[in-house]
């Protein structure tokens, strides 16, 4: 299934006037701020994230699964998806596979319907936290960091396989999560599974391609729920360095425990040109894997004031890598992701309304409630019309919620899918 552009055209026509007199009555205020609109409905057009193609049908935990009705059951599928929540809001441009999940049958077909639906295909995954069934070694114990050095070799060779596959589609960067770790004090010796798990990131490193980034990704726990040998930003970003200059960190917003400053994390690793990239979510808990800005959003916010501000000033860093990582238990994936596009988007447009020289001024005067007054006001900015006009300036739907729903889209897949095709992934 594909939206034509017209269909979305139709639903803007209704929504324009009220769209027009918001965005005008903004765009005012902004303009006496000495804003650059243009600026920002740029910049806002040009970011593009990526979407995960685990998180496009129902996911579920360990106490059950409920189906949601119409889901892509193959890697085509998933693909049609992505181009929907990319028609609708000209911000999801890129999807992200993870493998074995989504291994492509035939390429070229893969790719055609990809570029067909304005898609390309961003940091692929690697997947060594479950077994193969028709594989040699278990990783019940670890994979990287397992004691026996033919498991390693066996997650090592996995990691190049999966760079292999991104080559073929184009990507440009392999996400490297491990879930190794132990459940109980006395399990493991630390400094053994460190040390395996650096000596085999450095031979997948070895395999990278001149033009691609390796991404480490940190976790605090879960599977293991006693240690993880990435557990922390820290543990990353020494193993990224141990590794060389195509080697970063991801951040998870999910990953780190309750009341992390995340934001200083972010600022931190700019500092350092070790930032790679995120995976968006929200969670009040643990690794909820919830919509994006669902639970704290003013924490997104003050991450993303972060984000300006090194892109402004650190151009030790690369480009960033944006992608969500989420998983939905009871909503409709589409919807949920849409939600989560608007909430990237809201946070990143309110973190430009920011004048960092404002508050680097207030900082050097130790203005402490000027400085969160700037913050807030920012924050406190209704910034929906700029987002609406940036998606219609691009073709996009103005509102890409109540748009996929007048269109009756999970209907049209239900129709095209059946109520009880699945998905493969979380
Ligand atoms: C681990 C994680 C990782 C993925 C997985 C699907 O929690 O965030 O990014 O491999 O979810
Ligand atoms: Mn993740």
């Amino acid at each position: 299934m594909q939206l034509d552009k017209d269909q979305i055209l139709s639903e803007n026509k209704r929504a324009e006037q009220h769209h027009t007199d918001h965005f005008n009555f903004l765009s005012e205020q902004l303009d006496q701020q000495d804003k650059d609109v243009n600026a920002i409905l740029r910049k806002l057009a040009n970011f593009q994230v990526a979407i995960p193609s685990w998180a496009l049908g129902a996911g579920g935990t360990r106490f059950g699964r409920f189906g949601f009705f119409g889901e892509p059951a193959s890697l085509e599928q998933k693909i049609e998806d992505v181009g929907i929540l990319h028609a609708l809001t000209k911000t999801a441009g890129a999807v992200s596979l993870h493998i074995p999940w989504d291994i492509p049958q035939d390429y070229n077909a893969i790719k055609e319907l990809a570029n067909a639906n304005n898609l390309v295909f961003d940091a692929v995954n690697s997947n060594t936290f479950q077994d193969q069934k028709d594989a040699k070694e278990s990783y019940r114990f670890g994979s990287l960091s397992n004691l026996n050095a033919s498991v390693r070799e066996q997650a090592i060779q996995h990691n190049i396989d999966v760079i292999n596959i991104g080559e073929k589609l184009g990507s440009k960067s392999l996400t490297v999560w491990l879930a190794d770790g132990s459940n109980f004090a006395g399990q493991r010796n630390f400094q053994s599974a460190l040390t395996h798990t650096e000596n085999s990131l450095k031979s997948i490193y070895t395999a990278l391609p001149e033009d691609w980034k390796m991404f480490i990704e940190y976790k605090p726990y879960e599977p293991n729920f006693y240690s993880t040998v990435i557990q922390d930003w820290g543990t990353s970003f020494m193993l990224a360095n141990a590794c060389g200059e195509k080697a970063y960190t991801l951040v998870d917003l999910g990953h780190h425990l309750p009341n992390t400053n995340i934001e200083q994390i972010v600022s931190t690793l700019m500092l350092k040109g070790k930032l790679g990239g995120f995976h968006f979510n929200d969670s009040k808990y643990g690794d909820d894997d919830s919509t994006v800005g669902s639970v704290k959003p003013y924490a997104l916010f003050l991450i993303f004031n972060e984000l300006v501000f090194g892109m402004e000033n650190n151009p030790q860093n690369p480009d960033l890598a944006w992608m969500i990582d989420a998983s939905h238990n009871i909503k409709d994936p589409l919807e949920d992701l849409l939600q989560s596009l608007e909430a990237i988007q809201e946070a990143y447009a309110k973190a430009l309304l920011v004048d960092q020289e404002e508050l680097q001024a207030a900082q050097s005067r130790n203005d402490v409630t000027l400085c969160q007054e700037i913050l807030q006001n920012a924050y406190r900015t209704d910034v929906r019309p700029l987002l609406a006009k940036a998606r219609m300036l691009s073709g996009g739907a103005l509102d890409p919620l109540k748009t996929y729903r007048s269109l009756k889209v999970r209907e049209s897949l239900i129709k095209e899918r059946g109520m009880n095709s699945v998905a493969t992934g979380l």
